[in-house]
């Protein structure tokens, strides 16, 4: 632990109170307005929730991954906006650098990442690379001491707003899979850099993401990410690996915000002369729920604690995300069916919830392909011990 236990419970409970009585009211604005307001983004900011996961002697909170993890169930508690608003600094948008770059990135960027002063994004995905991250077409060609950048990025959450972006491009074209691929560090302003207008969502209002458009963006050579060409594909997995566990944190925070809501819902409804949580069906769904949200937070705590002991993760972040997502996906789905009617209509915040939950079983790696990465790893360890 990086904290002294009183210190993380204090962390913790403070986040909890400002979820409760800051964010959890202003759900329903956030959405209908599609912008976190920027009173709350500064508090954010105050409390350190852009720097949890960057380490202390960059000006960030240091937490190990299961304190991060601790911090993430609560925040999952409210709408997955408000902590996008700050995510990808803690996540995809900063963990490049932490874990891969060298002294003089971490100390250039590090810092202004940790106090929001920078806001981040992760651009690996293009309109023709998805889930086939290896095949990304975007370019990187040398040209006098710098890089010239073409191509464009798909879905890239917060690039609206971002003012760095680590960017997944290709430095040698010779090679067509993942070890041609270079990781960047781009200013937003630099010349040759565009954004497309934000995509409308199905979910998840208050969050943006957009286009990333280079055309012959130039960028220093110094701003390779570990100053290493080739191993930005590597770079961008490692940094997805951490990010599947925060995420899967998220999901299991989500659910049980999402339970507690049906619960409480269950108890006061009357149909037949009683409360609907006294029928043997509804109870059935919630202990249903109750029983998946437990088991996606006591693994993604485990997979944490394994990480921070220096262990090889790879399989257990991909567990933990694929079935953290998957099961919030169950769990506000049940949810809507206790509420009936009610939960088909806007006022109630349900419909929201499932709509918004829906994007954590594609985002950071589909279901399917955390299915792959689990299965790919399970068949290669057997093989090692044959
Ligand atoms: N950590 C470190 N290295 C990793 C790694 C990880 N988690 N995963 C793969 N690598 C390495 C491999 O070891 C391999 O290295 P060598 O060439 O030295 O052997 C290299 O990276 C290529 O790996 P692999 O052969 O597995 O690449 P594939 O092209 O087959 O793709 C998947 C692997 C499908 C797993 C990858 O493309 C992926 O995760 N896709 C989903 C992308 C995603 O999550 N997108 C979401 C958008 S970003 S928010």
């Amino acid at each position: 632990m990086a904290l002294d236990p009183e210190t993380l419970n204090q962390l913790i409970e403070t986040v909890r109170r400002f979820v409760d009585e800051r964010l959890i009211p202003l759900e329903h604005q956030v959405a209908e307005d599609d912008k976190v307001p920027d009173d709350l983004i500064a508090e954010m900011k105050d409390m350190g929730l852009f720097g949890l996961s960057i380490p202390e002697e960059y000006g960030g909170l240091g937490l190990t991954m299961e304190e991060e993890a601790l911090v993430c169930l609560e925040l999952g508690r409210t709408s997955p906006a408000f902590r996008s608003a700050f995510g990808t600094n803690v996540g995809i948008g900063s963990q490049g650098i932490v874990i891969d770059g060298t002294e003089a990135q971490k100390r250039e960027y590090l810092p202004k990442i940790a106090s929001g002063e920078y806001v981040t994004s992760f651009a690996l995905t293009e309109p023709d690379a998805g889930s086939d991250a290896g095949s990304l077409k975007t370019t990187a060609h040398t040209d006098g001491g710098d890089y010239l950048l073409n191509g464009t990025k798909r879905f890239i959450t917060n690039a609206p707003r971002a003012d760095i972006l680590t960017v997944m491009a290709r430095t040698n074209t010779e090679i067509k899979g993942a070890g041609g691929i270079s990781a960047f560090i781009v200013r937003r302003d630099t010349p040759g850099l565009s954004f497309g207008k934000p995509e409308k969502k199905m979910g998840q209002q208050g969050a943006h993401i957009s286009d990333v458009i280079f055309e012959d963006c130039r960028v220093p050579a110094e701003n390779i990410i570990g100053s290493v060409e080739g191993v930005g594909f590597k770079t961008a997995m490692k940094t997805l690996d951490r990010g599947r566990l925060h995420l899967a944190a998220v999901c299991a925070g989500f659910a049980e915000r999402i339970i507690e809501t049906t619960l409480a819902y269950a108890i006061e409804r009357k149909q037949f002369g009683q409360p609907i949580a006294e029928f043997q069906l509804v109870q059935a769904m919630l202990a249903d729920s109750k029983v998946e949200a437990y088991a996606a937070r006591c693994m993604t705590l485990d997979a944490a604690r394994c990480r921070d002991r220096g262990d090889d993760v790879v399989t257990q972040a991909a567990c933990c995300k694929m079935f953290a997502s998957e099961m919030v996906g169950r769990v506000v789905d049940r949810a809507v069916q206790v509420h009936g009617g009610n939960g088909y209509i806007a006022d109630y915040g349900i419909e929201r919830m499932y709509r918004d939950a829906r994007l954590f079983r594609i985002y950071e790696g589909t279901t399917q392909i955390q299915q792959l990465v689990i299965a790919r790893n399970m068949i290669r360890e057997m093989r090692d011990t044959m």
